[in-house]
């Protein structure tokens, strides 16, 4: 049985997860509507991998005697100024989601409930490659800069970016 503090702590990541598939939605719909093919897939998938992660909670809750609580959601911004805006509000809000999931991990301890501690380390993980990636892509952006050519490249190879984390934690780009 999960205690309420562990409950409500999960329940507010599930809220943070959901949010994050929507905000990756609409940054999805609005590369779509910008010609921007590549960068409106990644973000597709990238938002449902957000929804993955809400499940996993939802279904952890349950199951451990819990009740998953599906969220009202704020409405996402609609507009970016350019695609290293995108990426730079990508990119802070993963670092925000690190420290929320740092903060239940921080929970778990001192709660004593090591299941749930265990259990979460899959996103301690998830969340080193998601950072390492918002920070890859960044890197790339800042250096194309404004040149068209640069970007034109850059929207058709996003799609296959993805990063590789060895054993060693070290993240491997292979875009
Ligand atoms: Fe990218 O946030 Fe989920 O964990």
């Amino acid at each position: 049985m999960l205690k309420d503090k562990i409950e409500k702590a999960l329940n507010d990541q599930v809220r943070i997860e959901a949010q994050s598939s929507q905000i990756y939605l609409a940054m999805a719909s609005w590369a779509e509507t910008e010609g921007l093919g590549g960068t409106a897939q990644f973000l597709y998938k990238h938002s449902d991998e957000e929804r993955m992660h809400m499940l996993k909670l939802v279904q952890y809750v349950n199951e451990r005697g819990g009740k998953a609580l599906i969220p009202q959601l704020s409405e996402p911004a609609r507009n970016y100024k350019s695609l290293t805006n995108l990426f730079q509000t990508l990119l802070d809000h993963e670092v925000m989601v690190s420290g929320e999931i740092n903060n239940l991990v921080d929970i778990c301890l001192s709660e004593k409930d090591y299941t749930t501690h265990n259990f979460m380390q899959w996103y301690v993980a998830e969340q080193i490659e998601e950072e390492a990636l918002a920070r890859t892509i960044m890197d790339k952006l800042n250096m194309i800069g404004e040149d068209k050519g640069g970007l034109y490249l850059f929207d058709r190879d996003i799609e296959n970016i993805s990063m590789v984390v060895d054993t060693s934690k070290q993240v491997i780009n292979t875009m």
